[in-house]
């Protein structure tokens, strides 16, 4: 072996178990490779970092800039003064930001809104970063990174931003044992049994990743919530979160059992007019505050699936929310108020949340917000938004998506969910005119002066890639941008996290990127189209299980509840003649919904029972576009398949491999939902399967009897 040959092979010996770690999807959008020497010669005026403020903060900021930095060209970027070639990031409150910005224009910055600029000043340049608040600063830093990987802007840079939402919070649901309910990541990134004194150092990439696209907010356990978070040994261990958190400015919350003061207080009820209960929160408020000054508050899921809650006193949801809100009102504290309530009475489950909330509307302290699932059910592939939004006007309401894909195939499918969330977003409610859309309601902008928020169920658990696909990542970074700014598109969103993830080659991105935002429609198509809904398997919500009859169980956790499939037809009424869900919506959606030729064809099973013969739009019957609609679902995962195995020169083999393993089981499911639910519906339809498509390959019976053993109740 000549020897360079052999300094070669040495060095590759280092190199080649060093990509493998380096590519497990730890690093998520945040991998900072090495951008090409042409686009780094645009930015030879930066060479220094100028901060004139103490702050964990801002020191947080400067070495994200510095590590970015060294991995795009190699070179770290060193403190140095005010000079030629330095980033200048701080406060309104520094000095050199004050000599490099109009003053008016530093007063006029408010909270976490930040502002880029390229400054020339007596023939220096500077790149300016600066806001009111440290965090935001921290902000403005990871938005310039983004920038310099999109290749935008440098030089000439005039960017102010402001986010739409006060709170961008996570919900965990991670439970104390370490399991997540729903999560399918591994177990939960708490490690409560070794916490306080060992901190794992993902706490810190956690905080980090979130603060990377501007989400300030978590809430550590799940809303099934054990009274156990709030004794003290549990606060302890959450102190030593919110510590690691703190400096990137995300401040923690937690879900609390409305029974903790039976619980754990050795009171003999929870009743919130029980002076002994209300004195009993305020101590405990106390308490938690004592050991976490900026804590944010409480989210509470109550009288719901099971759990206590001030109606089993005869109280009301309001009652029992400002129980909450008075203790926490003296520190700034906040309650989440979840209206996702349904009984087992005979209202349609889609109703529920809506004729429970809204005679309670002006009730609420000002401290609490309401937090309602996008849709009225339950984090369908597909549903309407829920009719609650626009309906309280005098309680500032909040949206819950679900990041995890508890009815989206788990983290086997590849989904990608901004189109969803933009979706609800963008619905118009109608509720103050035309344009009323959830966004404007929840933003503050047809509520002003009310409390902001957006939540999103986590994804995120102790595999190395942090959310089981390696796609899901994207559904995390995609919650965080939306509730920064809603008004990103989709696309927008997607090519970001393509280009950071993955790579910028536009032989990757552009077909990556088409199969991503086709993807949600495609999940859709091939287990849920035309408004068909919660047709999953009993339990675990995992394939399909339209048949599914258990004997004793809720009515309304079963899939013919939902799909009401019989010799005429399928669907559920929910017009007029029916459950008149329909009359929960403003004027005119109301009538549009109630109307079978208007109301939109991709929610038609879900407002109406349809006979199979029915004439869509296409010309072709119901039946018919039901089959084609499966068809086309498990044709589009086919697609995918072949994008992804084009891109293979691309990108890293173990990721690619990861990935083409998972769109194999996708591509499975996908041919298991359309059999299934086919093979069944048609046992009504007696209808053919239109036969220019793909044929049926499994029994009907052979799908009856699987039974996955996956342990979850409903
Ligand atoms: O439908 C359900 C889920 C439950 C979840 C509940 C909720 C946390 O299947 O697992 O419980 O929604 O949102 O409260």
């Amino acid at each position: 072996m000549k020897q360079n040959n052999l300094a070669i092979f040495i060095f590759s010996l280092f190199l080649f178990p060093l990509s493998l770690f380096a590519e497990d999807g730890s690093r998520l959008w945040l991998r900072y490779e090495p951008l090409p020497s042409v686009q780094m010669e645009k930015y030879k005026y930066l060479i220094y970092i100028a901060k004139d403020e103490k702050s964990a903060t801002l020191d947080i900021a400067a070495n994200e800039l510095s590590v970015a930095w060294e991995g795009f060209s190699g070179k770290r970027l060193s403190l140095a003064s005010l000079q030629n070639g330095a980033v200048v990031i701080g406060t309104s409150k520094s000095k050199n930001i004050k000599a490099l910005l109009p003053k008016e224009e530093l007063e006029a910055l408010k909270g976490e809104s930040f502002l880029i600029r390229s400054v020339k000043k007596g023939g220096n340049n500077y790149t300016v970063i600066a806001s009111a608040k440290e965090v935001g600063t921290l902000y403005g830093v990871f938005h310039f990174i983004r920038l310099v990987q999109m290749d935008e802007g440098f030089g000439h840079l005039d960017i102010k931003e402001a986010p739409k939402y006060a709170i961008r919070i996570l919900n965990h649901w991670d439970n104390l044992d370490r399991t997540v309910e729903r999560g399918y990541a591994g177990h939960s990134l708490w490690k409560w049994e070794e916490l306080p004194n060992t901190l794992s150092p993902r706490y810190k990439e956690y905080a980090r990743a979130n603060a990377s696209i501007g989400i300030n907010a978590t809430v550590l356990n799940n809303v099934n919530a054990s009274p156990e978070i709030l004794t003290e040994n549990y606060l302890v261990k959450v102190k030593a979160l919110a510590d690691v958190f703190r400096p990137y400015g995300i401040k923690v919350y937690l879900a609390v059992n409305f029974s903790s003061p039976k619980e754990i207080g050795g009171l003999s009820d929870s009743d919130p007019l029980n002076p002994e209960v209300a004195k009993w929160w305020k101590n405990k408020v106390k308490e938690v505050y004592s050991l976490i000054p900026d804590f944010g508050g409480f989210l509470v899921k109550a009288n719901s699936e099971g759990l206590p809650g001030p109606q089993d006193y005869g109280r009301t949801h309001a009652d029992g929310a400002n129980i909450l809100a008075d203790a926490l009102n003296p520190y700034g504290g906040v309650v989440m108020w979840r209206a996702f309530v349904y009984s087992t009475g005979d209202e349609d489950r889609a109703k529920q949340a809506y004729l429970e909330f809204v005679p309670l509307d002006g009730q609420f302290r000002d401290n609490v917000i309401i937090q309602i699932k996008n849709g009225p059910v339950d984090f369908q592939p597909r549903e309407p938004f829920s009719p609650l939004f626009g309906a309280l006007n005098k309680t500032p309401e909040m949206v819950e998506f679900q990041i995890t894909q508890e009815y989206l195939g788990f983290s086997n499918h590849l989904v990608y969910l901004a189109p969803l969330f933009k979706e609800t977003l963008d619905s118009d409610t109608y509720s103050n005119g035309s344009g009323s859309t959830v966004a404007k309601i929840t933003d503050g902008t047809l509520r002003p002066d009310k409390l902001t928020a957006i939540s999103a169920v986590a994804n995120i658990g102790e595999d190395a890639n942090w959310c089981g696909h390696h796609f899901a990542q994207a559904n995390w970074y995609a919650f965080g941008r939306l509730a920064w700014n809603h008004q990103l598109s989709a696309e927008r969103i997607a090519d970001e996290w393509i280009r950071m993830t993955f790579s910028r080659n536009n032989e990757f991105v552009d077909p990556v990127k088409s199969m991503m935002l086709t993807s949600r429609e495609t999940v859709v198509d091939y287990m849920m189209p035309l408004g068909i809904h919660h047709v999953f398997a009993f339990g675990h919500h995992y394939g399909p299980e339209p048949w599914c009859d258990v004997p004793g169980a809720r009515p309304d956790w079963l899939p013919k509840y939902y799909h009401k499939a019989d010799s005429t037809g399928l669907g559920f009424n929910r017009t007029s003649t029916g459950s008149n869900a329909v009359s929960q919506y403003f004027s005119p959606l109301n009538g549009i919904y109630n109307d079978i030729s208007r109301c939109p064809e991709n929610l038609l099973l879900w407002f109406h029972h349809v006979p199979w013969d029915y004439k869509m739009k296409d010309g072709k019957t119901m039946w018919d576009n039901l089959c084609y609609k499966y068809d086309s679902g498990v044709r589009q995962i086919r697609e995918y398949q072949k994008i992804w195995d084009r891109i293979e020169p691309y990108i890293d083999a173990r990721r690619f491999g990861e990935v083409q393993s998972k769109l194999k089981i996708q591509a499975h499911d996908a041919v298991w939902w359309k059999d299934a639910c086919l093979l069944y519906f048609q046992t009504f339809s007696k209808r053919p399967v239109p036969y220019d498509i793909e044929r049926p390959v499994y029994e009907l019976e052979d799908l009856k009897k699987i039974k996955l053993d996956m342990n979850h109740h409903n």
